[in-house]
């Protein structure tokens, strides 16, 4: 299968995207056509500093292949590269249909949490950025945590309605959700997803100290009841801590209950902060590493993009062919 999914340069990573998104990516590269992409055009539909931006997509870089990403094996490209991702969303953009969009989840929760002025067009086009992003690579299947499913559905419609309307063009991609882990929840808020930039303390980020992380777990909100259960519906917050520790452990959710049937909240949380920093750390290490050689890694994007480009051009030309476009 081809698969693509990407990541916003907006950060530094968190438990919630690695358990959601990157350790499907990382099964996936082994027998997969895969392209992991750094969206830097979708990073700039909030706020964002100009003069961090590039630092930013390299930390990103450093993570995907920290976090064992393999160029030998997946293409690792930054979206802006590939300037067909911006042509193919405006001929997309012709064809969604605008109260769809202002239906998009995403698009509403981001909005109530910006100031007017900041909620900007780009904010509500970036399904269709991401429907071609898809697209464009012909892709099967796109693995993605929870929150990104209604965009992929949106995606699959586009290219239903594209094919429908001007000719077969595109494959129509499947999504991909982990089972469990498919929402990581924001360890101060259960009801909120973990986000780098939403909900920062509530996130275990892949640059903490071994002192945060054990804070933040240790202050993580929980409820009043009795014992150890996992029931994410009752007891969110104490349901998220065991998908945590169980996505970790390569084990269910309900192995881990059992596991800590006899503990305290605290005992959980003791464990689960030492079972972080225990995956967290050789990551950091490597991070580190490939933070000194910057320009290993943009050698490793270009390769990427030269991998990339040609194929989405192909799918561009095609597009713009079908709608009757000079190509
Ligand atoms: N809490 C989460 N649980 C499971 N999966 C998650 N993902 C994000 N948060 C969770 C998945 O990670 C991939 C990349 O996400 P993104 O950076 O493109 O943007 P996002 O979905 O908007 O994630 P954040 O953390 O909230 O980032 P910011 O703060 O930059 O917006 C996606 O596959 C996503 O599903």
């Amino acid at each position: 299968m081809t698969i693509f999914s990407g990541i916003r340069p907006t950060g530094s990573i968190h438990i919630g995207n690695y358990l959601g998104a990157i350790k499907n990516w990382l099964d996936l590269q082994d027998n997969h056509d895969c392209f992991f992409c750094i969206v830097d055009l979708h990073a700039i539909t909030t706020p964002f500093q100009p003069n961090r931006l590039q630092e930013d997509v390299v930390r990103l870089a450093a993570f995907y292949l920290s976090l064992g990403l393999d160029p030998g094996k997946s293409t690792l490209f930054i979206q802006s590269q590939v300037k067909e991702h911006a042509e193919l969303a405006w001929l997309l953009g012709t064809i969604a249909p605008f109260g769809e969009l202002a239906r998009m989840t995403q698009y509403k929760e981001k909005s109530r949490q910006l100031k007017p002025d900041q909620i900007n067009g780009g904010l509500f086009y970036y399904p269709v950025l991401m429907a071609a992003d898809i697209l464009l690579y012909q892709t099967e299947a796109v693995p993605v945590g929870e929150d990104q499913q209604q965009h992929v559905e949106l995606t699959r419609s586009l290219a239903q309605k594209f094919n429908r309307q001007f000719g077969q063009t595109f494959k129509v991609p499947k999504v991909l959700i982990p089972k469990e882990q498919a929402r990581i929840r924001s360890l101060r808020d259960p009801e909120r997803k973990m986000s780098k930039t939403d909900d920062p303390r509530g996130a275990v980020s892949f640059l903490d100290s071994a002192e945060e992380i054990k804070a933040n777990v240790m202050r993580a909100v929980t409820d009043s009841e009795k014992g150890i259960k996992y029931d994410p519906e009752k007891r969110p917050g104490l349901a998220n801590l065991l998908t945590i520790y169980a996505a970790l452990e390569n084990i269910s959710p309900s192995e881990a209950e059992q596991k800590f049937a006899d503990c305290s909240y605290r005992d959980l949380k003791e464990e689960l902060s030492q079972q972080l920093i225990s995956f967290i750390q050789p990551i950091q290490a490597e991070y580190q590493k490939w933070m000194k050689q910057p320009e290993k890694i943009k050698a490793i994007l270009e390769e990427g993009r030269a991998k990339a480009q040609p194929i989405a051009q192909k799918t561009v030309l095609q597009a713009k062919n079908k709608m009757g476009l000079i190509g």
